[in-house]
């Protein structure tokens, strides 16, 4: 059997004291979230920001971590995806926070992965994604999982009968790394871009899709490779939201040694105009990074 002694708790011993704090009080909702999903099923018949139509897990969710944050008195505002504008929680919190609270929610109807994804700044929103000072996810899978940096590598832990256990530090991502995972339609991606995946499939890296970013993005920590939600043709700024998803995933995929794009440059760089602001997104082993942007 697996050897599991290090905690959450004590793995955060070594940073900031309110940040650890925060990160822990995130870790508690993760037990909460996966016992309710079973009850919290179907549409909402309400729709977000995004003209999305929203289902009862994802308001739930929003308004369960919202309420978890507040009570924390650590947190002053929260950007969410499932909230029009940025919601104040205190004039006294010390973090700024970017919440997508149930991401790939439409992996519900079919069990298949969802996850929970939290960017964590000082600086007032909306901020570029390099100010934050930590960044996490959970996954909610066969086990639940969750991965965090406060820029002290990346970590990931195991949800036990104890609470969140230690299962990997100082991630990496594997060289050269394994398989490609791209959202959209083939026939709308940029002509560039097409070629690019052809060249990795001719490579032999594999294709693994699951419609879930924390889930998709997860397996290319494990094993390498990339992940994109690109520009379509259809739709310039892609799917993924610049705050609430993707500077969260570049900031973690940065400190595990890979890299971010929106074709262009870092996604880390991007000064954001507004909260809900969609960008083009492309997250995996820095070499692969670096070589899209030189075809795009
Ligand atoms: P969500 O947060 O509303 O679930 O939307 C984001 C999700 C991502 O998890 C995933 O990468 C993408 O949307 C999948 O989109 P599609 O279903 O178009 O493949
Ligand atoms: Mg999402």
């Amino acid at each position: 059997m697996m050897h599991m002694t290090k905690t959450i708790k004590e793995h955060l011993e070594g940073i900031d004291s309110d940040l650890g704090s925060l990160i822990l009080k995130i870790s508690g909702i993760a037990n909460t979230i996966s016992n309710e999903l079973p009850y919290r099923r179907g549409k909402a018949d309400t729709k977000n920001v995004f003209g999305e139509l929203q289902l009862v897990a994802d308001k739930w969710a929003d308004q369960f971590i919202i309420d978890e944050l507040r009570k924390s008195r650590l947190v002053k505002t929260v950007v969410s995806e499932e909230q029009p504008d940025l919601v104040k929680l205190s004039d006294t919190g010390t973090f700024n926070i970017t919440l997508d609270p149930l991401d790939g929610s439409s992996n519900i109807e079919s069990n298949n992965l969802v996850g929970t994804i939290v960017g964590i700044y000082k600086e007032d929103l909306p901020a570029p994604g390099k100010h934050q000072v930590a960044a996490m996810y959970i996954l909610y899978g066969p086990v639940t999982t969750l991965v965090y940096t406060a820029q002290n590598g990346v970590h990931e832990f195991l949800q036990t009968k104890k609470g969140f256990v230690l299962r990997g530090e100082n991630m990496k991502f594997p060289e050269p790394g394994k398989l490609y995972g791209i959202g959209g339609l083939r026939k709308d991606w940029l002509p560039s871009f097409r070629k690019y995946i052809e060249e990795l499939e001719t490579a032999g890296y594999k294709l693994r899709y699951g419609g879930s970013f924390v889930g998709d993005f997860n397996q290319i920590l494990h094993y390498g490779g990339i992940f994109a939600y690109p520009a379509l043709t259809t739709k310039p700024t892609g799917k993924l939201r610049l705050l609430v998803e993707s500077n969260t995933m570049s900031f973690i995929a940065k400190q595990a040694g890979g890299a971010s794009t929106n074709g262009k440059s870092s996604i880390l760089e991007i000064v954001p105009e507004s909260i809900t602001q969609r960008v083009p997104t492309c997250i995996g082993n820095k070499g692969l990074i670096e070589k899209l942007e030189k075809i795009l």
